[in-house]
């Protein structure tokens, strides 16, 4: 089923480097709804259950400490071509590929801390929002 959603993750970075609020208002001025949004602290054990596809790459035991390193917000995301658009407005992987003007380009310094999740698929945006969010908490 395509619903038109994504998910997503401030990340322990962009949350410490106090850019919640301009992040979030990229997000909303590049036309995407909020369904569900939370200010949460991934655990290692969290962080490595979400990132398991990611368990053989040599850079999973520093993507999990990260990622558990300090506070995240997640949320659910709904805008026509979700996945794609998302994953365009946060741009490349490493921010020092990412195009001008995307929210990695603006807010990340580095590969591992690269500012935002964006979901690559409809099957993992809904396996990752069912990872954070009940039925009840999407609006
Ligand atoms: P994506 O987040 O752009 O979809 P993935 O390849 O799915 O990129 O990797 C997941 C996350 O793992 C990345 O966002 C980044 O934080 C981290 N990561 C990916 N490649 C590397 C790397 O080569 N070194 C360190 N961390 C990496």
């Amino acid at each position: 089923m395509s619903t038109n959603r994504t998910f997503t993750m401030i990340k322990p970075d962009a949350v410490a480097n106090g850019h919640i609020g301009a992040i979030i208002n990229d997000i909303t001025n590049a036309g995407f709804k909020i369904i569900a949004l939370k200010y949460t602290q991934l655990t290692a054990e969290t962080a490595g259950e979400f990132y398991a596809v990611h368990k053989a790459r040599p850079f999973y035991g520093d993507l999990v400490s990260f990622m558990s390193s300090g506070p995240i917000v997640a949320a659910i995301l709904e805008k026509d071509n979700a996945i794609e658009d998302f994953r365009k407005l946060i741009g490349a992987t490493n921010p020092a590929e990412a195009a001008e003007g995307t929210i990695r380009q603006k807010y990340a310094k580095s590969i591992d801390a690269n500012a935002v999740h964006g979901s690559d698929s409809d099957e993992n945006a809904q396996i990752e929002g069912d990872f954070f969010f009940t039925a009840a908490e999407r609006f």
